[in-house]
């Protein structure tokens, strides 16, 4: 019996039981009345007074041992409840599964790009900290201009030469300097001002520009491209307006209104009770700025545009406040799980 004992007590210190089955089982083996340790009390009391000396204090000890482990066994399976590895509970509602969306703001880059890709537009891409050069002086903006000043551009200190780029027409600039016309191409990316964050403003947003230069384009080659956009971007049934307006780098430029997605011109705080919403700015392309980049403009010519993305998705998904698409808050992000 003594050989029992010891065998028994060394499965007990090595027994595991992670589930309330294997609890149970453990109960039923050790602990119950037909128990192999009852047993072992039911031989007991048919040993000789001798025997029962030898065996006695071990026996009553395995059944304590028996029994406190039980009850350790028992804490520990209790103390995992709720982790969510036992006791499923079937009759829950699933977890849904969390595979994220894109952020609205790349929807929206996503969709501009899949319009003009259909136009013969390719995507171009440059750097965000820019030279002098390629962010104001090549797009014929004066020495004096009031967005060199460090008010509205942020400028980086160890030289005064490099800032963060105003907008991504520095991309143009680039492309014209290293490719011959024709060029069709849109540049998506992110743009800095110096300004204070607001529902309405914020220090950096997103812009998609284009630029198409080519022997014979003209401002009609303009007007139906954009018209184009319009239509497929906020729906057949929008109204289009190009107001007049002046760029350093176009001319002549102008800039482009839809009718109110909001109210449908009876008027609103979108459009500020005009029953118009501008989209974009436009224009032809400077002589200047053609020649910065060592093309003839007696030869080509060509068109540009500019809009800024958050606007788009404002007007797409009626966001009214800026400071959502950069906050990343979870709730405001994924209501966006619709497809481009
Ligand atoms: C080159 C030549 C011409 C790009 C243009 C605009 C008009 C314009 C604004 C729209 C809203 C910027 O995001 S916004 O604040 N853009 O109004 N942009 S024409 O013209 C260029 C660009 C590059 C070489």
């Amino acid at each position: 019996m003594q050989e029992q004992i010891q065998k028994l007590s060394e499965e007990i210190d090595k027994v595991v039981a992670d589930t309330r089955d294997s609890l149970e089982s453990y109960r039923l083996k050790f602990i119950s009345k037909k128990g192999v340790i009852s047993q072992l009390f039911d031989e007991f009391r048919g040993l000789s007074g001798e025997e029962k000396k030898k065996v006695g204090k071990a026996l009553n000890e395995l059944k304590q041992a028996a029994e406190e482990r039980f009850k350790s066994l028992q804490d520990t399976l209790e103390s995992k409840k709720g982790q969510g590895d036992i006791d499923i509970d079937l009759t829950l509602p699933p977890v849904e599964e969390q595979i994220g969306n894109l952020h609205p703001l790349n929807l929206t880059r996503y969709k501009i790009i899949q319009i003009f890709e259909r136009l013969g537009f390719n995507v171009s891409d440059g750097p965000e900290i820019e030279d002098d050069w390629h962010n104001f002086s090549a797009l014929n903006f004066p020495e004096n201009h009031p967005a060199r000043e460090m008010q509205d551009t942020f400028f980086i200190e160890k030289n005064p030469d490099m800032l963060l780029r105003t907008h991504t027409s520095n991309v143009q600039i680039r492309l014209m300097g290293k490719q011959k016309p024709p060029i069709r191409s849109i540049m998506p990316g992110r743009v800095y001002r110096n300004e204070a964050i607001s529902a309405r403003a914020h220090c950096f947003f997103h812009q998609v520009e284009g630029l198409y230069v080519d022997r014979n384009v003209s401002f009609a080659d303009l007007k139906q491209t954009l018209y184009h956009f319009a239509k497929e971007m906020y729906g057949k049934d929008i109204q289009i307006r190009f107001r007049p307006s002046f760029f350093p780098f176009t001319e002549p430029s102008a800039e482009i209104d839809i009718s109110c997605l909001i109210c449908y011109g009876d008027g609103c705080t979108v459009c500020k009770h005009s029953g118009w919403v501008e989209i974009a700015g436009s224009g032809m392309v400077h002589p200047n700025v053609l020649k910065n980049c060592g093309i003839d403009p007696e030869e080509y010519t060509g068109f540009a545009f500019g809009m800024g993305i958050e606007r788009v998705t404002q007007l797409r998904y009626r966001v009214n406040d800026l400071r959502l698409y950069s906050e990343n808050d979870i709730r405001f992000l994924k209501q966006f799980k619709s497809v481009i």
